[in-house]
């Protein structure tokens, strides 16, 4: 009896949804095959709410993040418009993804960043995939504004999610969790930064139920950190703050898509404290075997901030882990340091495991 044969089947998102996506025959199509993420049921922190809670592993993707999907949209529009190349500002995950695919395609990547607060594993993935980088003082929203000038008068092709095929590939995730539990969720818990992520999902309900997959759609919870939570405030934050960087944002592009996606949905905004974010990132590794970056355990702090005002009672919730642990190694590294090393024998080692195991 031979071994099970590994046979790849997956397409990649633009193959998958074709017939959702603004792509034609005679599209380039620029994949890493991204998308078909794992849907993860919880086994500790759901219960513990009252909730019937699923991950979904959008970390899982070829750069790590959930931007992929939109990525791959975006950059096989851009080379089937011929442009000579692609830009995007960036907290760092969208620069990421935009360095892969432009690397894949063959296209030059310019890659315009906030001078603070972009995460060392994102910096590292930049370089490596070649992009051209610029540093700009001050934080998201300023680099986004530059780099929305030098787009249009330099005539590259935007890759921010202000570019509509970003928002495209990204519904494809909303799709994705459909398909794979068979119904909407009740509940999606999501971190909202620039506000694409939660429009495109929004689209993707809206579309599938609009085609008859799906007969209920989710409310739709909007997390952002305490100190960049302009959409809960209600106006800009002019010098947003969070040890969530890749949520560090201001003045979200997509703004009225959020406003809308929470409004329609009958859902809400709602802020949480970086040690709620923190606290949340270490249960999901210690807990659940699910290391995220910080930003990404948004969408469970706040839930767990919904349970203690109301407790749940039974709904289905799907929480979307948006980025992986690896991408920020300094906001773990306060979870320990290597101990002193001890002489490989049985005893010396002995003596240090008895404490540890009891
Ligand atoms: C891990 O890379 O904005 O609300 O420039 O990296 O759609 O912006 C990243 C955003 C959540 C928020 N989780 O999504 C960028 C950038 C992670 C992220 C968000 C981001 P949006």
């Amino acid at each position: 009896m031979q071994g099970r044969v590994h046979t790849p089947t997956w397409p990649g998102v633009i193959e998958a949804y074709r017939a959702f996506l603004p792509v034609t025959p005679q599209t380039p199509i620029v994949t890493l095959l991204e998308g078909n993420t794992p849907l993860v049921e919880s086994v500790r922190l759901g219960p513990r709410l009252g909730l019937r809670l699923f991950f979904k592993l959008e970390s899982a993707n070829p750069t790590g993040s959930f931007k992929d999907r939109g990525m791959t949209v975006a950059v096989s529009k851009a080379l089937e418009a011929r442009c000579r190349a692609v830009v995007c500002a960036s907290t760092g995950n969208t620069a990421a993804s935009a360095a892969a695919y432009a690397a894949r395609a063959g296209l030059l990547c310019l890659i315009i960043l906030p001078a603070e607060g972009v995460a060392q594993g994102k910096l590292v993935q930049v370089f490596a995939h070649g992009a051209r980088l610029v540093a700009v003082e001050g934080g998201f929203d300023a680099a986004l504004a530059v780099t929305r000038e030098v787009s249009e008068r330099l005539g590259l092709a935007l890759v921010n999610s202000l570019n509509p095929h970003r928002l495209e590939g990204q519904k494809t995730a909303a799709f994705e969790i459909c398909d794979a539990l068979g119904s909407a969720p009740d509940l999606l818990a999501l971190p909202v930064g620039n506000a694409g992520n939660i429009t495109a999902y929004w689209r993707g309900f809206v579309e599938y139920h609009a085609g008859g997959r799906i007969t209920s759609r989710p409310r739709m919870l909007g997390v952002q950190a305490a100190g960049a939570a302009p959409l809960v405030d209600g106006r800009p934050v002019e010098r947003p703050q969070t040890v969530a960087s890749a949520i560090r944002i201001g003045n979200p592009a997509s703004w009225q898509g959020a406003v809308t996606a929470v409004r329609e949905s009958n859902g809400r905004f709602t802020k949480v404290s970086d040690e709620a974010i923190l606290a949340a990132q270490k249960q999901l590794a210690a807990e659940e075997g699910l290391l995220v970056e910080p930003a990404s355990a948004a969408g469970l702090a706040g839930l767990q901030q919904m349970a203690a005002a109301q407790p749940f009672n039974g709904e289905t919730a799907v929480c979307i882990l948006t980025g992986h642990g690896l991408k920020d190694p300094e906001s773990l590294l306060r979870a320990g340091a290597l101990p002193a090393p001890v002489t490989p024998t049985f005893d010396a080692v002995r003596r240090v495991i008895e404490p540890m195991v009891g």
